[in-house]
């Protein structure tokens, strides 16, 4: 177990159909912390940046076209093991195999309009944070609740 920083997009559909709050409440129950959140409409630039991975793949074109299409909200999250626990409460990148209780399982059924990315590894988590945060806009504070959620380390 390692305190890692990972990074969420709540991408435009979760945005325009008005999921931020329950989307941001599902990674603060769980206990992860948010040390870094802005609303911004994506650089054509960045957006092809933070999905190079995928350039060449069919469904290249309408992932970037969408995900520029409105704003989204940009947030750092904080916790132990904290990209693998992100990417299980989003739920598997197709919304119909997602099971009820992630964010996509409960909110969507399509895999382009499907509510949140998050990074796949320590590697990508790096690299994606530092495309869209500065090292000042990630913050360095306490959870009232870290005894709780952590008691070995308190
Ligand atoms: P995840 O977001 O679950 O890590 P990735 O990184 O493989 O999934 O894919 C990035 C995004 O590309 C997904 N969130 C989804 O919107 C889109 N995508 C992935 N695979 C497909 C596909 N086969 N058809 C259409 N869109 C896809």
């Amino acid at each position: 177990m390692e305190t890692e920083q990972t990074l969420v997009l709540i991408k435009p559909d979760g945005v325009q159909r008005g999921l931020i709050g329950e989307v941001i409440a599902r990674y603060e129950h769980k206990g992860l912390k948010i040390v870094g959140m802005k609303l911004q409409q994506l650089p054509r630039d960045t957006a092809e940046t933070l999905y190079a991975i995928h350039h060449g793949k069919p469904f290249y074109d309408v992932l970037i076209e969408f995900i520029i299409s409105a704003p989204i909200v940009a947030l750092a999250i904080e916790g132990r093991d904290a990209i693998e626990l992100v990417r299980i409460l989003n739920g598997e990148t197709d919304p119909r195999e997602s099971q009820p209780g992630t964010i996509r399982g409960d909110f969507s059924i399509n895999i382009t309009h499907n509510i949140v990315h998050a990074s796949d590894s320590p590697q990508s988590a790096q690299r994606e944070l530092e495309i869209v945060f500065t090292p000042e806009e990630r913050y360095k504070y306490h959870r009232m609740d870290e005894a709780i959620l952590h008691p070995s380390v308190v």
